[in-house]
This record gives structure tokens, C-alpha cells and sequence, in this order.
């Protein structure tokens, strides 16, 4: 899989490096092919090269707009070394292969940064290098394409290690920079296009996505917004269909995503589960053996942040659930299937939007997850991980029990749904208690506990019930202060990642108030 390079096509609007790597070719014996403004760059540098013209026989015409688009060059880049065929008709026609292809595109972003005019930004727009990119990543198998200056050093670092050739895997890993680069200048014209003509929301494709929905306004009304499908999506919010309701709105969307991805963490083989939430936040969520029991177990968590929620199921919404649903006021409720009375029930309250997806999401898809920050993006492998039973570790003189441990995999389960920092009580396999988005890790676990407390007053219960709760913490508890608040909610087992410094405090605190407690060696930050 090694490619001598022998013959280099060099033609970039970026000269920084120029001169060296002109050099640099020359000295292993490459024969350069360059444009106008390039070739002479690389002769005021004191190299030989080959104007494309000659290999074309045609002028760089229309202002420089042809110059490289021709046969004579595209077939120098595509052609299969391997391929009798494509060897007879470069020899035929007498196109040079290409070995080595080095283009920076026009500035086009710069020029359009810089507030050009619409004129001056349109003829930045480059055909002809992308053209040959995109001919050059294709044909990785015999081209390595360079399209970045920062890669010079590489390259030249890649020829001396291989005699003056380059291997496979080094122009496959070009090809993949090459044609990140074509997606992102491409993007770029589009997203200007979009700027220049006034439209936010371009009609069809853009970031991957198709146009699903222009949507009113954003999170808030003062914002634009529109909501992207990717072409194959996974059964969720994306691809379920609206049965009834007005359109979703943004905040709907993402709160719908949030509980349907909670639900499917849950097998529907092992039981019913029903996620409410509310500001991408799970409120309530529960398992049991019917939807009812699930929703009605959910809803108890916090009847009064589940007012206006989104209701998740990863099961079949029955006619009793619906029934149960529609007591009180609800934005969205999505399953993957529902019954025929159970839709009929709905159709009385015409308002709620109803869901139906097509199956439930695999939680442990491998998928990316992407954010914007100022002048950049985050990207990272989604959280697809949940941490399997048998790899628990019990640090307490105590093991949790089997009702304690049931409860420890469910709020665990909860708390990776959860903004940071949280801390999720579970009994008998339902939310009881859940403190999410607090700075403080001991605020979230106060939180919880008192609106636990204040709600069992207002119901008039005999004790809250964080009382014998198992408890989830999705990072480790950095002082014991965070234990000794679960402690005082009545909570008698924990879960959590370890590996804080204070370890052995938070154990001892653990130890003193009986509880059992047992480490994942893994977090579930979600911020
Ligand atoms: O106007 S183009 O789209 N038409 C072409 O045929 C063409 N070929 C190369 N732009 C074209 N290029 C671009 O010219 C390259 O991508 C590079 O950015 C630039 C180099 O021009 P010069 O060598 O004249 O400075």
C-alpha cells in the first residue's frame, strides 16, 4: 500500500509554508504541477514547476475561474494505478498521474468575516479545489491529499520514514480531514446564503439534518428556531408521529427527548416504566407492573412540578393509563404504541400532544453528542454507558439488601438523566425524592429530601418517604456532608462513583448511620 510520490499538484490561496515545502518536494526528486499565483511563489523560491496550462493546454480563463478543472488534471487524480483500463486512457490522452495533492481553498470564510461585499464574497467561492479534493480523497487508495498547512510537517515526516512514498493508512487519515474540509467550506456558502437571503431556516438540508420543522420561536419567543431530523433517525422524538396536539414547540422537543431516552434505559420485558419530565429534568419516574401503577408511581414523586409535564412510557399506553394521564394537565406524552381507547380517551382533549414512536431507542447506541460554545464545539461520545450490577463494589461493613439493590440500579439509572449535581431517592422502584442542577452536591441531596418531607406533610403521610430510600449520586460525594444529609432524609443505602479523596470519610459517615454503600467507578455528569 505505499505510493511513490513522484509527481505533486500544488495549488493553494494559502502561501504560509509555501517555499519550504516547495523545496523540500524538490530535494526528494517530486515533480511539481502548479497554478498561476502558486507556481510563482514556488519559482521566487527557486523551484522548478510545470504550469497546469501546460498539462491542460488551456489558459487559466474567466479570471482564474477554469484553471483546473480538466480532464488532463481529474484524471491524473482519479485514475486506478491498478486499473489497465484507466492506466491506458491516462497514456492515451497523455494525463500525468498524480501522486501528491496539496490545495488550500479560497478564503471564502475569511472574505465574508471580513464583511465583503455579496460580489466579492461570491467569486471566493472555490470549485476547483474542492473538485480536486474531493477527486483526490476519493482516490485515496493511490492520492494523499493535503489541505491543510499544518500538515506539511507530516508529510514531509511520512516520506522520509517510507523512502519518498506514503502508506495507506496516512492518506486515508488526509482523505478524512480532506472531506471534513469540502462538508465544513460548503457549509460555510450555505450558511451564508441563508444570512444573505434573510432565511433562518433553510428549506432542506444543513448540519446533516433534513428540515422536519420550523418551529415558532426557541426557547424563548424572541428566538428563531428550527428543528433538524438526521435522514435515518432512531426512534424517539424525531421520527415519532404527532396523533393529536399542536406542533411541538422547541421546549418540547428537547423535554421529550429527555424522558423517552430516561424510559428506554428500561427493558419493557422487565416491567412497565414512566418518566415525567419537566425542564429537560426527570420530576418522577418509576417501574412497576402495569403503565398505570408506573405513572401513578412517577407522578406521586412530585405531583406539583408533574403539572404541565412530558410523560415518557416504554411500553404500551393502555386506556386506564390514559385515563390516569389526563386527570391532570400534560404537554406531551409519547410511547412507542398505543391503544386505539387509550387514543380515543385523548381525543377529548384535543390540546395534549400525543406521540407515538416507533419502537424505543437503544440506550447503548454508540452516537455523538455535539455542543456549541462561543467560537467553537464540544463534541464527545453520548453517554451510552450503564454500569452492570455484577461490577458493583460494596464499601460498607453492610451490603445493600435486595430491595436496597433494586433500588440502587433504578435511581442510578434516574441520576444518569439527571443535570449535575444529582442525587436521586428511589423506593420500591420509583422516584421519591430528586435533586438535580444544585452547584453543591449536599444542596441537591437537602433539596430533594425537604421536598420529600413537604409533600408527605401536605398528604398527610406518617413520614416522608426518602425514609429507607436508596439513593443514587452521580459523581462522588467530595465531604461527608452530602452522606450525613442522606442520613437524615432516613435514606439507608447509596450508590455513587468513589474515588474522592475524602473516600474514607464518606465511608466512616456511611458506617455510622448504618448504611450500605456500594461504588460504580464510573459518572454520570450531564451538565
Ligand atoms: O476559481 S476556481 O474555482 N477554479 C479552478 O479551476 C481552480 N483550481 C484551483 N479555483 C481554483 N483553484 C484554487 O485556486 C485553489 O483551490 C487555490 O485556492 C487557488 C490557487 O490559485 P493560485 O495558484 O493562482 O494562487
Amino acid at each position: 500500500d505505499l505510493v511513490p510520490v513522484r509527481r505533486a499538484l500544488i495549488s493553494v490561496s494559502d502561501k504560509t509554508g509555501l517555499p519550504e515545502l516547495g523545496r523540500a518536494l524538490a530535494a526528494r526528486g517530486v515533480e511539481v504541477l502548479s497554478t498561476g499565483g502558486t507556481a510563482a511563489a514556488l519559482r521566487e523560491a527557486g523551484c522548478t514547476v510545470r504550469d497546469v496550462a501546460e498539462v491542460t493546454g488551456l489558459p487559466e480563463m474567466m479570471d482564474g475561474r477554469v484553471k483546473t478543472l480538466h480532464p488532463a488534471v481529474h484524471g491524473g487524480l482519479l485514475a486506478l494505478r491498478d486499473a489497465p483500463a484507466h492506466v491506458e486512457a491516462m497514456e492515451a490522452h497523455g494525463i500525468p498521474a498524480i501522486d501528491l495533492l496539496v490545495v488550500n481553498l479560497y478564503p471564502f470564510e475569511a472574505t465574508v468575516a471580513a464583511g465583503a461585499e455579496e460580489a466579492e464574497a461570491v467569486e471566493q467561492i472555490d470549485i476547483g479545489g474542492p473538485a480536486m479534493i474531493r477527486a483526490a480523497a476519493k482516490n485515496h487508495a493511490h492520492v494523499a491529499p493535503v489541505v491543510d498547512v499544518e500538515d506539511y510537517d507530516a508529510l514531509l515526516a511520512e516520506l522520509d520514514a517510507n523512502d519518498g512514498a506514503t502508506t495507506l493508512a496516512f492518506r486515508k487519515a488526509l482523505a478524512l480531514t480532506a472531506f471534513g474540509r469540502t462538508a465544513a467550506y460548503d457549509a460555510a456558502v450555505s450558511g451564508w446564503m441563508a444570512e444573505s437571503l434573510g432565511v433562518f431556516a433553510p428549506r432542506r438540508r444543513v448540519m446533516g439534518g433534513r428540515l422536519a420543522q420550523e418551529l415558532r420561536y426557541g426557547e424563548n419567543p424572541h428566538q428563531r428556531a428550527a428543528f433538524y431530523a438526521e435522514t435515518d433517525p432512531a426512534p424517539g422524538v424525531a421520527s415519532a408521529r404527532l396523533l393529536q396536539g399542536k406542533e411541538l414547540s422547541y421546549n418540547n422537543i428537547n423535554d421529550t427527548d429527555a424522558a423517552y431516552a430516561l424510559a428506554a434505559e428500561f427493558l419493557p420485558a422487565d416491567g412497565a416504566a414512566c418518566v415525567i419530565v419537566k425542564h429537560a429534568n426527570p420530576c418522577g419516574a418509576a417501574r412497576a407492573a402495569s403503565p398505570l401503577e408506573a405513572y401513578r408511581k412517577a407522578r406521586e414523586c412530585d405531583p406539583v412540578s408533574a403539572f404541565g409535564g412530558i410523560v415518557a412510557l416504554n411500553t404500551t399506553l393502555d386506556a386506564a393509563t390514559a385515563q390516569a394521564i389526563l386527570e391532570l394537565f400534560t404537554e406531551v406524552v409519547i410511547a412507542p404504541a398505543i391503544d386505539d381507547e387509550a387514543q380515543a380517551l385523548f381525543a377529548q382533549k384535543p390540546n395534549v400532544r400525543l406521540l407515538k414512536a416507533p419502537g424505543l431507542p437503544n440506550p447503548g447506541a454508540p452516537a455523538r453528542a455535539a455542543r456549541q460554545v462561543t467560537g467553537g464545539w464540544l463534541v464527545q461520545d453520548a453517554d451510552t454507558r450503564l454500569v452492570a450490577p455484577e461490577t458493583l463494589k460494596v464499601v460498607t461493613a453492610r451490603a445493600p439488601s435486595e430491595a436496597e439493590m433494586r433500588d440502587l440500579a433504578f435511581a442510578w439509572a434516574v441520576a444518569k438523566h439527571v443535570k449535575s449535581n444529582a442525587i436521586v431517592y428511589a423506593k420500591g422502584r420509583a422516584t421519591v425524592g430528586i435533586g438535580a442542577g444544585q452547584m453543591s452536591r449536599v444542596d441537591s441531596a437537602r433539596i430533594a429530601a425537604e421536598k420529600a418531607r413537604a409533600m408527605a406533610e401536605e398528604l398527610g403521610l406518617p413520614e416522608p418517604p426518602t425514609v429507607g430510600a436508596a439513593v443514587a449520586s452521580d459523581a462522588f460525594f467530595p465531604f461527608a456532608d452530602g452522606v450525613e444529609a442522606l442520613a437524615a432524609a432516613g435514606a439507608t443505602a447509596v450508590i455513587q462513583p468513589g474515588g474522592a479523596r475524602r473516600d474514607a470519610e464518606v465511608i466512616a459517615a456511611a458506617e455510622a448511620h448504618g448504611m450500605a454503600m456500594v461504588f460504580t467507578g464510573e459518572r454520570h455528569f450531564r451538565h
